[in-house]
C-alpha cells in the first residue's frame, strides 16, 4: 500500500480477490441483497430530505451495513453534503444515478489561485454569474470524478500479489461501467475513457493486458493505475501507485509530491514552463535506499501533463515535468481542464516506446474518411470504433470482450493507413523503478477545482 493513503475500512481488505461477497451468493440471495441494499440506500438519502438524523446506533456511525460474511461497508461522506449518508455496496454495484437520486454529484476541492492575496471573486459579482453557468458541465464532471473514487477505492482493496492482471482489470472496468450506466464496451455517452493502465515497474504508462496475456501481480511490484472515466465526453483522469515494497515508499511520495506541487502552481496565466521547473525541483529533491546504495530521484523528463477536451484525452497543451520543458510565452488559461501528472524514476529519467501496443485512439475526423476504406474488416471495425469510443482511447482488451475477435489484421490496417493512433506502452530502463500521480483540475474563474480528489489522499 502507498504511504500517501487512509488505510482502508478494516475487514474490507481481508476478503479473497477472486472471490467477492456477490460471488458466493444464489441469484435469489443477489436479488434480496441487492434490493435490501437499495432500500438502505434510498433510506440513508431520504432521511437527509427529512434533516439528516441517523435513527441507528451511533455507535455504529463511522461505517454503513454489515455484510453477511462479516465485510463492513465504508460510509461514504461528502464535505458538500454535510450530514448526508450514502451506502454502496462492495463491490461496488449501486450506479451514480442510484446513489445520487437528485442528479446532483459531490464537488471535488476547491483551491485558490497562487497569487489570490486579499482581493477575492466572492465579491466579484460578474465571476460568481459565470461560475454558475458552467455548474452543469461540473455536474457531469463531479458524476465522472465519483465514479472514478469508486472505482479506485475497489482498485485499492483487489489489487494484490497472485491476482492475474486481465482478470483483474475486467473486473473494475465491469464495475465502473456499471457506476456510470455504460452498456456493454459501448462508452460513447458514460463510461470508461481510456483503458485501465496497470503499468508495472519501470513501465510509466499505457500497459494494459491484451488478449493472451497471463501476467499475474508480483510480490515487489510497483503498478501505476491510471483509470479514466467520462460523462458526455467529459474526463476524468486521474492515476496513483501501488507498492507491494515498502523500499520504494519515497518514490511513491516524489510523484505524489510532484503532482501537488503542479496543482498548487496552477493557475488562469501560469507559466507552463514554472510549473515543469516548479516540479522538477520538488521531484528531484528526493532520493531512494535500495539495497545498501542511494540513488537521486528524477521526474521523467520526455512525459507530461495535458490539457483535456470533450472527448479528447490531450487537447495539445502539454505540461512539463521537468526544467525548461517547453516555450516560456506558454499558459494556462481559465476555462480549461489539465490533467495534472507527474512521474518519478529511479532510471534514465526518459522512456521510450516498447513492444506490445494496447492503447489506441482514433484519429479526430477519421470517421470523415470511413468510405475510402476497401479492406471490409477494417470498415467494420472502424464503424464498432466510432459508435462506442468516438475518439476516446481503447484497447485491444475491448474489441476482444466487445465480440471483435481476430481484429489483428483490420486493427493493422487502420493504423497503417492513419485512421487509428497507436499508444504503446512507455517505459524507463530495465531494472529502474517508475511511480505516478495524476488528477484532473478544472481552473473556474472563482479558482481552480481539483476534481479527482477523493479521502483516499491526504492534501499536503
Ligand atoms: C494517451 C492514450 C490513452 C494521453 C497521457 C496519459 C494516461 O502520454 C500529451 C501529454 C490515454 C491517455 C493518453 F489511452 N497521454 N494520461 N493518462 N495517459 S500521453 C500525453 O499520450 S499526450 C501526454
Ligand atoms: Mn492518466
Ligand atoms: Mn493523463
Amino acid at each position: 500500500m502507498d504511504s500517501d493513503q487512509s488505510p482502508q475500512p478494516s475487514g474490507v481488505g481481508a476478503s479473497e480477490p477472486q472471490n467477492p461477497p456477490e460471488a458466493k451468493l444464489s441469484t435469489s440471495q443477489k436479488k434480496r441483497l441487492k434490493q435490501k441494499l437499495a432500500k438502505q440506500a434510498k433510506a440513508a438519502t431520504d432521511g437527509d430530505e427529512n434533516g439528516g438524523d441517523d435513527k441507528s446506533d451511533p455507535s455504529q456511525a463511522p461505517t454503513g451495513p454489515v455484510m453477511k460474511d462479516g465485510i463492513t461497508l465504508p460510509k461514504l461522506e461528502y464535505h458538500d453534503m454535510p450530514g448526508q449518508k450514502f451506502f454502496q455496496t462492495f463491490p461496488p454495484t449501486l450506479p451514480m444515478t442510484t446513489l445520487f437520486p437528485k442528479k446532483k454529484y459531490p464537488r471535488g476541492v476547491d483551491l485558490l489561485y497562487p497569487d489570490e492575496g486579499t482581493i477575492h471573486w466572492s465579491t466579484n459579482t460578474q465571476k460568481i454569474q459565470m461560475a454558475q453557468l458552467l455548474e452543469p458541465t461540473l455536474n457531469d464532471f463531479r458524476k465522472a470524478a465519483e465514479a472514478h473514487r469508486q472505482m479506485r477505492a475497489y482498485a485499492r482493496q483487489t489489487l494484490k500479489p497472485g491476482v492475474k492482471i486481465w482478470d483483474w482489470c475486467c473486473d473494475l472496468e465491469a464495475r465502473g461501467r456499471a457506476l456510470l450506466g455504460t452498456t456493454g464496451v459501448n462508452h460513447s455517452e458514460a463510461g470508461l475513457a481510456f483503458p485501465t493502465g496497470v503499468s508495472l515497474n519501470n513501465c510509466a504508462a499505457h500497459y494494459t493486458p491484451n488478449p493472451g496475456d497471463e501476467r499475474v501481480y508480483q510480490d515487489g511490484d510497483i503498478v501505476k493505475v491510471d483509470i479514466g472515466t467520462h460523462v458526455k465526453g467529459h474526463i476524468i483522469d486521474s492515476a496513483f501507485t501501488i507498492s507491494f515494497n515498502p523500499d520504494y515508499d519515497t518514490l511513491v511520495r516524489a510523484s505524489f509530491e510532484g503532482t501537488w506541487a503542479g496543482i498548487k502552481a496552477a493557475g488562469p496565466d501560469a507559466r507552463l514552463v514554472e510549473i515543469g521547473n516548479i516540479i522538477d525541483e520538488t521531484i528531484s529533491s528526493f532520493e531512494v535506499e535500495v539495497g545498501g546504495k542511494v540513488k537521486k530521484v528524477k521526474p521523467v523528463a520526455n512525459l507530461s501533463g495535458h490539457g483535456l477536451g470533450d472527448y479528447l484525452v490531450h487537447s495539445g497543451v502539454s505540461i512539463p515535468i521537468a526544467r525548461n520543458g517547453c516555450d516560456p510565452s506558454l499558459k494556462m488559461e481559465e476555462g480549461n481542464v489539465y490533467a495534472v501528472e507527474t512521474f518519478a524514476s529511479t532510471g534514465k529519467g526518459r522512456i521510450h516506446d516498447a513492444p506490445d501496443c494496447s492503447h489506441y485512439m482514433m484519429i479526430p475526423g477519421a470517421d470523415a474518411r470511413i468510405e475510402q476504406i476497401r479492406n471490409q474488416k477494417a470498415k467494420e471495425l472502424l464503424r464498432f470504433i466510432v459508435r462506442n469510443f468516438k475518439t476516446l482511447a481503447w484497447c485491444r482488451r475491448w474489441l476482444d470482450v466487445g465480440g471483435e475477435k481476430q481484429h489483428a489484421l483490420a486493427l493493422k490496417y487502420l493504423t497503417d493507413q492513419g485512421f487509428v493512433e497507436p499508444y504503446p506502452p512507455l517505459c524507463d530502463q530495465e531494472s529502474s523503478m517508475v511511480t505516478q500521480h495524476e488528477h484532473t483540475i478544472y481552473l473556474k474563474p472563482t479558482g481552480k477545482e481539483v476534481l479527482s480528489v477523493g479521502p483516499d489522499e491526504q492534501i499536503p
